[in-house]
């Protein structure tokens, strides 16, 4: 059975991991109003993962005999100054769920909760590879910032995304 302070602590990340999604279909929706399709694709893309990670904790604390309580999911921005100031604004969202993927495994350490820090691994790995990809990009609309064209050749790239076009 997990800790109330445990189930507590996940639940308010399956809170975070929602806004996430949520975040990432409001810069969809900036992108489409931007005429950036594949932009928004890979948007759309990253916030159905956002409720996968949602959703692998919410069946993690019914699986450990917790309950879930889901809370108000705050209004994420809806406009951004620019491709690249959206895609920065991503990344360092991300840097904050990392810092908080890491307090929750401090507090299964904490509360000698072996199973919910062998469950976390997979967070703490995924988050590596979730702020790899948002710095990629952000590296790529720097490049490309003085180049016509440039951006649109990126778009078509990113709308590849989840279309065999990888992850
Ligand atoms: Fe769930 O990794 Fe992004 O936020």
């Amino acid at each position: 059975m997990i800790s109330p302070k445990m189930q507590d602590a996940i639940n308010e990340q399956i809170n975070a991991e929602t806004y996430s999604a949520y975040l990432y279909w409001s810069m969809a929706a900036y992108f489409e109003s931007e005429n950036l399709p594949g932009f928004a694709r890979w948007m759309k893309v990253q916030a159905g993962e956002e409720m996968t990670h949602a959703g692998k904790f919410f069946d993690y604390v019914n699986e450990r005999g917790g309950r879930v309580t889901l809370t108000a999911i705050e209004a994420p921005p809806t406009a951004w100054d620019s491709p690249l100031a959206a895609f920065q604004a991503a990344y360092e969202h991300e840097t904050k769920v990392t810092a908080m993927i890491n307090d929750l495994v401090d507090l299964a350490r904490s509360e000698n909760d072996h199973a919910t820090e062998s469950f976390l691994t997979w967070y703490v790995d995924e988050q590596v590879e979730e702020e790899s990809s948002a710095d990629d990009i952000v590296q790529k609309l720097t490049r490309v910032q003085d180049a016509p064209g440039g951006l649109f050749m990126l778009d078509r790239e990113l709308g590849a995304r989840g279309a065999g076009g990888g992850e």
